[in-house]
């Protein structure tokens, strides 16, 4: 029998982009979107606080528990792998992730505390390749207005601009950069046509 589910497989479309940007809020979106689209479509969030890891990453943010630089680094990259398998499974059987935060949180946050970008960057290789990347672009004073920051530990005006720079750094001319400091709307409406202009989730 002919394998024919390549062509039938989910998109891995993760967005970016500085903490309180809207990542978050316009993931359920398109999801919700897509899924009326019908376009099989699932949210998925790094950090995944449903782990182990990922309750030791939670406490970490949360400032309970203090950890190394490097270690942290580590726990991050753990916690997409430990996913790893499941997504890949989920896209060849066809369903669509949009997948708020991926790697490239990974290496921006922790290059802005000045790790060495190629250290940060090593533990990200051979997890999946994104299909599409989308930046939602908001200068770290815009984010910081947006009702203030809650306690956690990089929601930090003065640590926000380094991430931005680290992201700078990152930029990929494949990149999808969107201002996200239109109305929810506005954003909303130009990630989904993005989405559908990807071969893969074009109707
Ligand atoms: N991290 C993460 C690492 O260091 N390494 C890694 O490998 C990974 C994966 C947790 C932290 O971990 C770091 C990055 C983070 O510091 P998180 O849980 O994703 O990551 O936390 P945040 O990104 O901080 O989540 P936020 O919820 O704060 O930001 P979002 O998701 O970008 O924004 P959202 O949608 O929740 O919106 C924030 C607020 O703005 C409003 C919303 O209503 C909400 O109040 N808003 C808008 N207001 C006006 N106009 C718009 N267009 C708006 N869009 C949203
Ligand atoms: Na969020």
């Amino acid at each position: 029998v002919e394998d024919n589910r390549v062509e039938s497989r989910g998109a891995l479309v993760v967005l970016e982009g500085l903490d309180r940007s809207g990542k978050s809020s316009q993931c359920s979106r398109l999801v919700s979107f897509l899924e009326r689209q019908g376009i099989s479509a699932e949210l998925w969030r790094f950090p995944d606080r449903s782990t182990n890891v990922g309750q030791m990453i939670s406490a970490y943010l949360a400032n309970t528990s203090q950890l190394d630089d490097r270690t942290i680094h580590l726990l991050f990259s753990a916690n997409r792998w430990e996913k790893r398998s499941l997504m890949e499974t989920k896209l060849t059987t066809g369903t669509t992730l949009i997948v708020d935060r991926y790697s490239y949180s990974g290496v921006a946050f922790s290059s802005a505390k000045g790790l060495d970008l190629e250290w940060c960057k090593a533990p990200e290789i051979g997890l999946l390749a994104p299909d599409v990347v989308i930046y939602l672009d908001i200068s770290p004073e815009k984010a910081a207005d947006r009702g203030g920051y809650g306690g956690e530990r990089y929601e930090k005006l003065e640590f926000q601009k380094k991430v931005a720079e680290s992201y700078k750094v990152l930029y990929d001319a494949s990149w999808k950069v969107v201002d996200a400091f239109q109305s929810i709307e506005d954003v909303e409406k130009e990630l989904q046509d993005i989405v559908l202009d990807n071969p893969i989730t074009s109707l």
